[in-house]
């Protein structure tokens, strides 16, 4: 399935991945899982707790905490590397056509009632490159605006094996997750959604692995 950017810089392909490979794709990150569990990010200065429980793969990996909100090459509470990202992902990764390596891969795990607030990924330094989004498990609403807070946003529905892709005038755009439709899939060992996003950090050249 072509996975060029449409005009507005998003690409959504419903049903990109099959079955089957989501199956295997879930397989790949239970493994992740297994080596860098979950935790449960905070808010900058508040430490108010996310609804969403998160790890990640890759060189790099987003954490967020009173602190603030960074990119850092080790769990936060192993200190351990993240583990690699799965290869069916990089191979997700270079059929959009992104001009180096991903080095991050957020996981985002959403229980039945968790949510996302409307956010721009802008944690990075490099957004030429575009962000990489799979969904597995159950259905959620997401919410797609536009470069402005205050722009209209509209509602789309992501579930299982649909892939998106937020490049060029679309890199910044703000999205969130309304809610998580319980029991539409059967994918996730205990239920839920996982939502995994490749990323480009660093501008080529720096911070090759
Ligand atoms: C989610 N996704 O689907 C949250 N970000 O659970 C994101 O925040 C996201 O889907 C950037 C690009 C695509 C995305
Ligand atoms: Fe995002």
């Amino acid at each position: 399935m072509d996975l060029s950017l449409d005009i507005d810089g998003v690409a959504y392909r419903p049903g990109y991945f099959g079955p089957a490979q989501q199956a295997e794709l879930m397989a790949a990150v239970a493994q992740v899982m297994a080596s860098a569990p979950l935790f449960v990010p905070r808010m900058p200065r508040t430490g108010k707790a996310f609804s969403v429980a998160m790890t990640n793969c890759g060189p790099l990996g987003w954490v967020s905490d009173e602190a603030g909100y960074r990119y850092q090459t080790t769990h936060p509470e192993t200190g351990d590397p993240w583990p690699p990202i799965p290869d069916a992902l990089v191979a997700l990764w270079r059929a959009v056509g992104a001009p180096a390596e991903p080095e991050a891969c957020l996981v985002n795990h959403y229980h039945d009632r968790a949510r996302l607030g409307l956010h721009q990924d802008r944690d990075e330094i490099d957004r030429a490159a575009p962000v990489v989004s799979v969904s597995l498990g159950d259905t959620a609403v997401f919410r797609l605006g536009g470069t402005r807070r205050r722009d209209p946003t509209r509602s789309m529905k992501l579930a299982s094996g649909d892939v998106l892709v937020f490049g060029g005038p679309a890199r910044l755009i703000y999205h969130g997750i309304d809610r998580i439709l319980a029991g539409t899939s059967r994918l996730v060992p205990g239920g839920g959604r996982i939502n995994l996003t490749l990323r480009r950090v660093n501008p080529i050249g720096e911070g090759e692995a």
